[in-house]
């Protein structure tokens, strides 16, 4: 059916056009008519969370305008678009967000104190969207704005979790974990009941001679769940360009089936049924750096892909290009593995549904910028796998054409290198193993023309270790780095008003925002008194913002003056919160061998953690109850007094992350080195003015590059000498540190409490063959905290370095990752409104 306007009734639909409000007056006007239409509420009962609701329904209504003309122009334009796939997009709030991208922060910041609301209250209503579980959630949300920012024709696919990551809460020092129901009220989806995908699962496959005298799979029966499209716009920052995000939700496919079922009074499976289908996109799970092989998450998975590749290739076909074309149209990014399934899918559409040859199919898949695979780690225990009999119950079909797949792939292996047959078994998808597996890494690495890591040492070392005979295969070449970034429109703009406000005044616009590199222009006022002495009252607002939120939160007094030491992000025993901790009680103990006259002379501190273990992750629990006993001694020592703090801060997500990185002096990305892919917090940290202490690891190996060793405190093992150290540990005499055997022996006298919970942290170290490597970077972690110590009592220089560090960061930000994958990956130019 054309649901095309005929031209002579189009003036009416110009004449009627939605206009955007400009003015506060105009956007009052929408604010008052959504409480009192959209909400049915009036100014007698409009509390914040109703005025932030409709303060996001007038905000949601503009960026729908411009969302419509995006796309508008992309269908008309038919250019390559960009499809990214993420499991995760830790997108955090949308309102600030949205304000500042579209530019009328200040137009509602008038209008709703006109109305009589503080804007700061009701930004604050909105609950974080948090389908994400760390970096590489947020590596997603932060590409999103920077595409949308340049104004590249670019969709992410994701799923629509009804629980997001959950609620950490801590009851006498554990973790517990609450559920995040975030969709109650959710003004920035737009469902979309018309865009749905059948998707089947089950089921068997059956060769049947088709018309043509071609043997052909049909792959029939099983069950079909039902993919319902949820839109988000994604405004860019400064450009009318609003790109999209599709979540997909699941439900029962009500069809005649469950109609008989129904009338045969089977309500009750009936129900059962619609229950099952909706699981699928009940909840995020909530492991990083973690896979645990459920049966669930693999149907979230080709859910997610089969409904997101559909949609693709029904977008495709409506320009009625021929099937060659494909790769010239579509570039399909594969965040981690997750999404490798697609490849399949893809392969399986074109020779079942599409009829194609399996050799031309196969070569529109690997074209040239069709699939491009981003690699997050190298950790064994990320690395997916899948039993072959799970694949085959559920996906029979797939199983067979990833069998035929790795038999073509091995076959080109073996004529390549016919006298190797090692090097078979080594790259196969399939592990021999009992059970067998699916690899799905070596899949997406068969399956893509580009590979990369997502920072230069873990670029290298994937080529160098895991996939190190694929380099022999198909040449290095396929193998690249993109290093990551962040936006700065979040993590400078939003996060840090004002010290954003002063950059602009001194560079003399915004448009740093957009060409971080210009930051380096900060670098000729490092002498500027004036400046300086600006730049370090912001940091200190900073910290007495972030010391207000810790009284409020924790109860606990902080000195703002004091030294705020910070490290947040996931719980994991490689990012190694124990060294900190243990670092942390060490202090504790050299103050307390102090005379008081000495303790004098000291630097205050306060520690700050945060973060949250994975709920089936024993010894990060472990951790954070340590943090936690620690802080309760700490803290009320009377002999400590402000000298030393230290704090758990309870949920730690993106908007606490707003909070709490323009506040810190120092932070720590101390990983053992090999690690940690890149981290991505630590670019925010001194993007915001805050130094770090670091291993040489992920990206704090280029951070040090930009901004110079005089303003980063490294210390540590390299990654090149971690594996003989393991091997001495294990195999030669393993001896504790000194001073960490006497942090061992306090913990263990009972002055933290519960010896017994902390004794398995003390055992991976004196007895488990100290895998991250504890003990051995324990002696320069605390050397180099005395340096930390040292530099800051020079207010003047630790100024200097700031500032030298911030003006060298310009290379960090997503839009130079973004312009790097367009260029080197995906072969897509970006789209802007020509007027
Ligand atoms: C995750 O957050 C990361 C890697 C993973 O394999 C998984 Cl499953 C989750 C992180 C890396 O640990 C971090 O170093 C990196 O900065 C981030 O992805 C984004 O690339």
């Amino acid at each position: 059916v054309e649901a095309s306007i005929p031209e002579p009734q189009r003036e009416a639909w110009k004449r009627n056009q939605t206009a955007a409000f400009k003015s506060s007056d105009e956007f009052e006007k929408e604010v008052v008519r959504h409480v009192e239409t959209s909400l049915a509420r009036s100014m007698f009962n409009c509390d914040e969370k109703a005025a932030y609701s409709a303060t996001s329904l007038a905000f949601r209504d503009r960026l729908i305008l411009d969302w419509n003309k995006t796309q508008q122009r992309q269908t008309y334009r038919d250019s390559k678009r960009v499809y990214y796939l993420s499991l995760e997009f830790l997108m955090g709030r949308a309102l600030d967000n949205a304000m500042l991208n579209v530019g009328m922060k200040d137009t509602a910041k008038a209008g709703l104190a006109d109305l009589g609301f503080r804007i700061e209250d009701i930004i604050g209503q909105e609950h974080d969207a948090a389908l994400g579980n760390g970096g590489l959630g947020r590596l997603a949300a932060c590409f999103l704005d920077s595409l949308a920012s340049l104004d590249f024709p670019a969709w992410g696919y994701g799923l629509r979790y009804r629980y997001g990551i959950f609620k950490q809460e801590i009851i006498d020092g554990y973790q517990v974990e609450v559920p995040d129901y975030w969709l109650d009220f959710n003004p920035w989806e737009f469902p979309r009941h018309d865009v749905t995908v059948d998707v089947q699962f089950f089921g068997s496959v059956k060769k049947v001679t088709n018309e043509e005298g071609k043997s052909v799979a049909v792959w029939e029966g099983g069950e079909i769940v039902v993919a319902v499209a949820y839109d988000v716009p994604i405004p860019g920052y400064d450009t009318p360009t609003t790109n999209n995000l599709r979540l997909w939700s699941s439900k029962a496919s009500g069809g005649e089936f469950d109609f008989q079922k129904f009338n045969s009074g089977d309500y009750e499976s009936s129900v059962a049924e619609q229950q099952r289908a909706e699981t699928i996109s009940n909840v995020l799970y909530p492991n990083d750096n973690l896979e645990r092989g459920k049966e669930l998450r693999l149907k979230q998975q080709y859910f997610w892909v089969a409904a997101s590749l559909y949609d693709i290739v029904r977008r495709f076909k409506k320009s009625k290009r021929a099937w060659r074309e494909f790769p010239e149209q579509v570039a399909i990014q594969l965040n981690d593995t997750h999404p490798t399934l697609a490849i399949v899918e893809l392969q399986r559409i074109l020779i079942d549904v599409e009829g194609l040859e399996w050799d031309l199919a196969w070569e529109i898949v690997t074209g040239t910028s069709q699939f491009g695979y981003t690699n997050h780690t190298v950790l064994p225990e990320a690395l997916e796998k899948w039993p072959v009999g799970l694949v085959q119950h559920l996906l029979p079909r797939h199983l067979q054409i990833i069998y035929d797949i790795n038999l073509f792939f091995l076959q080109s292996v073996e004529k390549q290198f016919p006298d190797d047959r090692d090097i078979l078994t080594r790259v196969s998808i399939i592990e021999e193993s009992q059970p067998k597996m699916v690899r799905m890494a070596h899949l997406a690495i068969v399956g893509s023309h580009k590979v990369n890591g997502v920072a230069e040492l873990h670029s290298d070392l994937i080529k160098t270790t895991i996939f190190k005979d694929f380099v022999e295969i198909y040449g290095p070449d396929r193998f690249t780095n993109v290093t990551n970034g962040i936006t700065p429109r979040r993590w400078l703009h939003q996060a840090n008003p004002r010290l954003s406000e002063l950059i602009a005044s001194k560079l003399g616009s915004h448009e740093f925002l957009k060409d971080l590199s210009q930051l380096n222009k900060l670098e000729l006022l490092v002498q500027d008194k004036e400046f300086k002495k600006e730049w370090a009252e912001i940091k200190f607002a900073n910290k007495v913002r972030l010391a207000k939120y810790i009284k409020e939160t924790t109860g606990v007094n902080v000195n703002p003056s004091a030294l705020f030491d910070v490290q947040v992000k996931r719980i994991h025993e490689y990012k190694r919160q124990q060294l900190n901790i243990f670092g942390v009680i060490h202090r504790y103990l050299t103050l307390k061998a102090m005379t008081p006259a000495e303790r004098k002379k000291q630097l205050p501190r306060v520690s700050i953690f945060g973060g949250k273990a994975a709920p089936g992750y024993w010894m990060a629990k472990q951790i954070i109850h340590l943090i936690n006993a620690v802080g309760s001694v700490v803290n009320n020592d009377e002999d400590i007094g402000d000298l030393l703090k230290v704090l758990f801060l309870e949920d730690y997500n993106v908007s606490k992350a707003e909070i709490i990185c323009p506040a810190s002096d120092i932070s720590e990305h101390i990983s053992t080195a090999g690690t940690e892919a890149s981290g991505t917090s630590n670019m925010k940290f001194v993007l915001n003015g805050g130094l770090i202490i670091g291993t040489c690891d992920g990206a704090n190996i280029e951070i040090t590059r930009e901004v110079g060793e005089n303003n980063i405190f490294l210390f540590g093992n390299l990654a090149e000498d971690v594996e003989d150290l393991r091997h001495a540990h294990t195999y030669g005499s393993h001896t504790i540190d000194p001073d960490l055997a006497k942090v061992f022996e306090e913990i263990q006298k009972g002055t933290f409490g519960s010896v017994h919970d902390f004794s398995a942290m003390i055992a991976a170290v004196k007895d488990h063959g100290d895998y991250y490597l504890v003990s051995d970077d324990f002696h320069s972690y605390i050397e180099t905290h005395k340096l930390v110590d040292e530099a800051y009592r020079d207010q003047e220089q630790w100024v200097v370095k700031s500032i030298t560090a911030v003006a060298r960061m310009g290379f960090f930000s997503s839009d130079r990752c973004i312009y790097e994958y367009a260029d080197g990956i995906w072969n897509v130019e970006p789209l802007p409104r020509r007027d």
